[in-house]
């Protein structure tokens, strides 16, 4: 039990680990109590709903016990901490994780059920926070999972928005967006706190003071003073009490901004204006790598990285006299490049407020931060008009000037760099629009390193986007090849298998070191264990069959193949590929006698994610996928040999069910187009059967697990620059004619809707080389058929999948960023002898 020496440890530490009890009666009490005092309800009448909520307070209860602990110890100890400043954490649920990761599943299952409460159904009560697009925000959150297990002094930061990730609802086949509005009935995980506060600036003109010593202050008057919030979230480590804090800023109006603005009269317009504030953290931007460059989102990043960076200062100087050791008890992670104003936010902090000069701040500045990258696609590149930068933080606008001035002078001086070359490494980018800053240019020349996601990945940004940073700063550049946590995407929602790979390795201890599920390669061949593994396999298909039943009424074909893809919708993912593969299966079929149809094998092909509210072509397959279902699933010729399912609203707590149940998982994306993916990871690790491009992870996870256990096609990377430039003069398989006239003859409906669909797919338009991957990509589902015929061997390869997938955890990932970037160490809490 972690507390300050001098305080009374005999007092405190007798208090602390028997504090709250775990056993089942001091757990219903808690939950009772909570249903009377905090919900103020009778403890004769709760609904399931309260259930949890009173739950949820029992179990938050003891996770401010272990977050008041951890903290006060790493207080104590004072070590470099790492920050992970993110604009996107996508949590999902949190009372399961937090239950399993206290150890306390068991007890409040009992507790539960004691009182009349069945625990799948309390726990479904809960609500997603989903304040994450997909990836970027999901990865974020596996690592603060992965962080607190390995007991690294970590704190993460972000925004806490008011509407999270839009909820999808298909109507007719067409994406509508409703708001979610998470927060309707209280979000227990919470702790706010009101004393824990920063002002906020925007807009206004800077003014130059001439000081004694004959030094400039830069002072920004402000235009506009917001308030940012504390609300901090515990997050709690597996089998260890460390628990570190996810600190979510809300905005506020500010209270003492602007006094005057009261006294003039108007004082009911005065309150009206100031609730304006809030606007800033009401919603989260659900575009998906496009770059929208709209002023309230750079404000979001200013609100989030300043309030940031005031909180993490203060804590530094609560402990030390002056700025040297700042690089030494700091690292800051930018998770890619949304909070990048948090340098020239850092230089002014030094700068102004601390009355540091230039060099020392550059030089504390350029050893805190490293940055992230994950994706090359140009569209996904922040790029922010610098007058809109100079009207929202003229300050800053002054310092990433200045800090493009000497990078250039070191460019030319140091590294002989002139002319257009020049041109094209300024952080300032001049356009026909107008001057523009490249945000990932001034994070390249602020960090000391910037990683890619994966090993591919990694490579191709040294090649592609950032290679005259490369050709000087070859030492930067780093790759951490991405992870999941196999607590959320194994343990916790895969009971079944978690238990029979427990009992077949004789330990749990792959939770916290999934490298021994190569253990299970040992067992592959052995048919009892196969045929269990099958049988845990039938019972999460069928929680996943369950899950479509609610949905759509129908029965599904237990004998199918679940083949699964589930993601974002982008052009790049190319789930338009796999749905032209679908509607040529559907129409064989259709050509098929009765003798002809018993050699099929069944499918049930299930897609889900959401599309950008923006994004034209993204709906537009969303519409394909539901018409090419609607035909397909009321065609009595096809019967239950080939089924396709929309799963509208994918979400967190919906892959939780989706990932467990499939048999086989689509990873398609054009080579060098996806920076790395992590469901593959989390499907692998379930031992779902990856059929994909030698893209992003893929190309790792083949690696480990054999490219002959998955269904490797399509071009390489390095293949497709030349391929793009002679895509008109391609020779177009005649299936994908074929498929293509499908959907243009109108055997799906909508013809003229999904014209501009085929227009982006043909001749010199077809930018993801759907047409060039598409007989490789048949006939690797061709291969799928055959190996789903061979149940023995099938099983083989799943039982593989997992074996092969402990590279991919999370915590593998964030202990290569601690020794290799951050260099922080972990810190343990002690108890006391
Ligand atoms: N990614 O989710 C996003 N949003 C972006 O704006 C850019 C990239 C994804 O990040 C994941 C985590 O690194 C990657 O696995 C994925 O390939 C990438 O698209």
């Amino acid at each position: 039990a972690p507390q300050p020496d001098h305080l009374n440890r005999e007092l405190l530490y007798g208090l602390l680990d028997s504090y709250l009890k775990n056993d089942v009666v001091s757990i219903q009490e808690s939950i009772v109590h909570h249903v009377e005092f905090t919900l103020a309800r009778s403890r004769y009448k709760f609904d399931t709903r309260e259930a949890y909520f009173a739950a949820a307070h029992s179990l938050r209860d003891r996770l401010i016990e272990r977050w008041n602990d951890t903290q006060a110890w790493i207080k104590h100890k004072d070590p470099k901490r790492v920050y992970y400043l993110s604009m996107e954490f996508l949590m999902g649920r949190t009372f399961l994780n937090a239950l399993h990761n206290l150890g306390v599943m068991q007890p409040y299952q009992h507790a539960l059920s004691g009182l009349g409460y069945d625990m799948e159904k309390v726990q479904q009560a809960e609500r997603d926070a989903a304040l994450g697009n997909g990836g970027l925000g999901r990865l974020a959150s596996c690592f603060l999972d992965s962080m607190a297990t390995l007991n690294l002094p970590a704190w993460g930061y972000g925004i806490r928005y008011e509407y999270g990730m839009f909820r999808q609802v298909v109507s007719e086949g067409f994406q509508k967006e409703q708001p979610d509005y998470w927060l309707t009935f209280g979000y227990p995980w919470e702790i706010q706190r009101p004393h824990v506060a920063y002002p906020v600036k925007f807009y206004g003109h800077v003014s130059v003071h001439e000081s004694q010593d004959g030094r400039q202050n830069f002072v920004w008057n402000a235009g506009e003073e917001v308030t940012a919030v504390a609300y901090d979230n515990p997050i709690p480590g597996f089998k260890t009490p460390s628990t570190i804090n996810l600190r979510l800023w809300a905005a506020k109006p500010c209270q003492e901004f602007d006094l005057e603005a009261f006294n003039t009269g108007d004082y009911v317009s005065s309150i009206i204006d100031k609730q304006k504030a809030e606007t800033i953290t009401s919603v989260l931007y659900p575009d998906d790598k496009t770059f929208e460059g709209k002023e309230l989102r750079l404000k979001q990043q200013h609100f989030m990285v300043s309030a940031t960076l005031q909180d993490i200062v203060r804590r530094y100087k609560e402990q030390h006299e002056t700025f040297d050791a700042f690089p030494e008890k700091v690292a800051m992670q930018l998770n890619d490049t949304h909070p990048t104003l948090g340098i020239p936010e850092l230089m002014r902090i030094l700068m102004d407020e601390n009355h540091l000069g230039w060099t020392r701040s550059w030089e504390i500045t350029t050893k805190v931060f490293s940055f992230t990258n994950h994706t090359v696609l140009p569209e996904a590149l922040e790029q922010w008009p610098v007058s809109l930068v100079e009207k929202l933080l003229p300050r800053h606008m002054q310092i990433i000037y200045d800090i493009n001035w000497r990078f250039v002078q070191e460019l030319e001086q140091n590294h002989g760099i002139s002319g257009d070359k020049l041109g094209s490494m300024s952080i300032i980018l001049d356009t026909e629009y107008g001057k523009m800053v490249r945000m990932a240019y001034l994070a390249l020349v602020a960090s000391h390193t910037v990683n890619g996601v994966a090993a591919i990945h990694s490579k191709l940004i040294k090649e592609t986007i950032f290679k005259e940073f490369h050709d000087i700063w070859p030492e930067k550049f780093q790759n951490k090849t991405n992870g999941v946590t196999q607590r959320r995407w194994l343990a916790q929602c895969n009971p079944p298998l978690n238990r029979l790979i427990t009992e077949t390795l004789g330990t749990e201890a792959w939770i916290t070191h999934l490298d021994l599920l190569k253990g299970l390669a040992a067992h592959a061949e052995d048919e009892t264990f196969q045929q269990k593994w099958a049988e845990v396999k039938v019972e999460a298909k069928a929680k996943l069959a369950s899950l479509l039943k609610d949905l759509t009424g129908d029965d599904l074909n237990m004998d199918a193949i679940f083949d699964v893809q589930v993601k974002r919708i982008h052009e790049y993912k190319r789930q338009f590929m796999n749905i032209l593969s679908v509607a040529l299966r559907y129409d064989r079929i259709k050509s098929m006698t009765e003798k002809e149809k018993e050699e099929v094998v069944p499918r049930v092909v299930i897609i889900g994610g959401k599309a950008a509210p923006g994004y034209d072509m993204a709906k537009r397959i969303i519409k394909l996928i539901s018409a090419v279902s609607e035909t397909v699933n009321n065609d009595p010729d096809v019967g239950d040999l080939l089924k396709v399912y929309f799963v509208p609203d994918y979400n967190v707590s919906l892959a939780e069910v989706i990932v467990p149940g499939s048999d086989l998982n689509q990873q398609i994306s054009t080579a060098g187009t996806e920076a790395s993916g992590t469901s593959n990871m989390k499907f692998a690790m379930n031992g779902s059967l990856i059929i994909g491009t030698m893209d992003g992870a893929n190309v790792e996870i083949a690696e480990e697990i054999g490219e002959e256990n998955m269904f490797i096609f399509g071009v390489g990377a390095q293949e497709v620059p030349a391929l793009r430039s002679q895509r008109e003069y391609l020779q177009v398989d005649p299936q994908f004619q074929h498929a293509v006239n499908l959907i243009q003859n109108g055997h799906f409906g909508w013809a003229d809707y999904f014209s501009p669909l085929i227009e982006s797919i043909t001749g010199s338009r077809d930018w993801y080389l759907l047409a060039n991957d598409f007989e490789s990509y048949l006939d690797a589902q061709e291969r799928v058929d055959q190996e789903w015929r061979d149940k023995a061997s099938w099983t083989r390869k799943s039982i593989l999948s997992t074996a092969g997938s402990g590279k991919f955890s999370s915590d593998r990932t964030i202990h290569e960023y601690a020794e290799d970037i951050w260099g922080v160490e972990p810190l343990p809490p002690t108890i006391p002898e």
